[in-house]
């Protein structure tokens, strides 16, 4: 998979190099491009924001660097050389009308406005071929910059929750992590993945290990008893409760085919 993100703030997105992120990296399961927008700013003070036409307070970010930066990471895109070829110069706009859909690479707007990401959207976006990041600062991108956008990517204004961040670099990170580790191959364990929280419907049940007790607190007792089909009934009920107690939204809207004929009202 090749990821793009466009940023003023570069250094936020250091932390890929670290840890599963940095060795999905390595390991060429993903390739990750960061692009300087203001490397696509060509005036003396490199300048990427103005005033709003309109007034209001505040600064918009301009045209100009996100187009170039934009043009850029088409021209890198693995989805649109198999389909035209690498070496053949591309007329811009014909070129993008007559290309499909799903043969688009997805643009993802950051933006407390946008539809709200969560663990579906992250197993979708991990089948993807190419996304490009887009995280803005101030009070937004020039909205013709989105606009013209549409002709070449497949266009997602994506939140990360009901509150407000000073941009959206974090938020690409957030959403990076989630992505990285659905790619086969990232995770460790993939079995983990099976039963991890906002895969099954409810929460992951409490994990105990070594020492059998601590601080006057025992492990409970059916961890040790060696029984695995009592172990998954407990843990599976320890599941249900956890989810009523924490998030009773995830209860109210699951679909009856997820309860076993076996679980209880607890
Ligand atoms: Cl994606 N961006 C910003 N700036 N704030 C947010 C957000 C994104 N998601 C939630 N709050």
């Amino acid at each position: 998979m090749r990821i793009d993100v466009i940023s003023i703030f570069p250094d936020y997105l250091a932390p890929l190099e670290l840890s599963l992120l940095g060795k999905a990296r390595q390991e060429g399961l993903v390739d990750v491009q960061i692009h300087n927008l203001r490397d696509f700013a060509f005036d003396r003070h490199k300048t990427v924001d103005d005033t709003p036409y309109g007034g209001g307070a505040g600064m918009v970010m301009k045209a100009e660097p996100w187009g170039l930066a934009l043009d850029r990471v088409l021209a890198q895109s693995p989805v649109l050389q198999s389909s035209a070829g690498a070496d053949q110069p591309q007329d811009d706009a014909a070129a993008a009308s007559a290309r499909a859909e799903g043969e688009k690479p997805l643009l993802i707007v950051p933006s407390p406005a946008g539809t709200v990401f969560n663990q579906q959207l992250a197993y979708e976006l991990a089948q993807e071929e190419h996304i490009a990041f887009a995280p803005a600062r101030y009070e937004g991108i020039d909205e013709r910059v989105l606009d013209w956008s549409e002709e070449s990517f497949r266009v997602m204004p994506v939140s990360i929750g009901d509150y407000v961040l000073y941009g959206g670099e974090v938020a690409v990170m957030v959403m990076l992590e989630a992505i990285i580790r659905l790619i086969p191959g990232a995770m460790g364990n993939p079995e983990s993945l099976a039963e991890e929280s906002h895969t099954g419907g409810l929460l992951e049940y409490p994990v105990y290990t070594k020492p059998a007790q601590w601080r006057g607190r025992e492990v409970p007792e059916i961890l040790l008893s060696g029984n695995h089909g009592a172990i998954a009934r407990w843990r599976r009920d320890e599941q249900i409760k956890r989810t009523f107690s924490r998030r009773y939204d995830m209860i109210a809207s699951a679909s009856d085919e997820m309860w076993d004929k076996k679980d209880r009202k607890l």
